[in-house]
């Protein structure tokens, strides 16, 4: 359903066997050398998330995408699976808009972690200017999600992302700021056999 113009939420959008699948690639690219690391941001101050970059690196520092891991390891970033490109394109034609994903941030969140509110503003101008989506799908514990408007002051919302959810935003709500206030801990299916959210964003650069 359509919750703000260009805002789209698929409610359970993956299947049980869909997310357990999706978790256990999280779980493997997350494992390699280039895998989950704790981002520092400007200042220092370390993010309360893990992350994963692949295709491009999201540097914490500069707010700039490149290809090496450079405000950590130097290693190269992992590449973007087809597949998992292709299920995003899915996911954006379910909302329809239309993606062609060339990074996905990975992220984890575990009991404690939040994320503050912001604007994905790093890919390039023409993108976002076109409206071109952010693809976003959830799995594992409850993500208490905030949405406000284009302006940092504007009334934030809020709304529960569960396993399995996905969200496209694009048009209209691209430049939305938006953030996690927390996850609920013990929520993720049982299924899943897993204590906290993995959170995958693809984007087109
Ligand atoms: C609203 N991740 O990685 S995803 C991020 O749940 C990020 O981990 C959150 O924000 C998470 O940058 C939210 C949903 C989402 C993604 C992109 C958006 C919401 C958005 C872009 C514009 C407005
Ligand atoms: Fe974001």
């Amino acid at each position: 359903m359509e919750i703000y113009r260009g805002t789209i939420h698929l409610n359970r959008f993956l299947a049980i066997e869909e997310q357990q699948a999706l978790m256990q690639r999280c779980i493997d690219i997350g494992s390699q050398p280039a895998g989950f690391y704790t981002p520092a941001v400007r200042g220092g101050a370390y993010m309360s998330i893990k992350m994963v970059c692949l295709g491009r690196h999201w540097n914490a520092k500069t707010y700039k995408y490149g290809p090496t891991r450079s405000d950590y390891d130097n290693l190269p970033v992992q590449v973007l699976p087809e597949d998992l490109k292709d299920l995003a394109r899915r996911v954006a034609a379910n909302g329809g808009m239309k993606i062609e994903p060339d990074i996905c941030l990975m992220n984890f969140y575990g009991s404690e972690a939040r994320l503050g509110l912001h604007q994905d503003k790093d890919e390039r101008p023409e993108t976002i200017e076109a409206g071109i989506p952010v693809v976003s799908i959830s799995l594992g514990d409850t993500a208490k999600f905030m949405i406000g408007g284009t302006k940092r002051k504007d009334p934030v919302g809020r709304i529960l992302l569960p396993s399995g959810d996905a969200i496209v935003m694009g048009g209209a709500s691209r430049l939305r700021f938006h953030g996690v206030a927390g996850i609920l801990a013990g929520t993720a299916p049982v299924e899943l056999g897993i204590q906290g959210r993995f959170n995958l964003t693809f984007r087109q650069y």
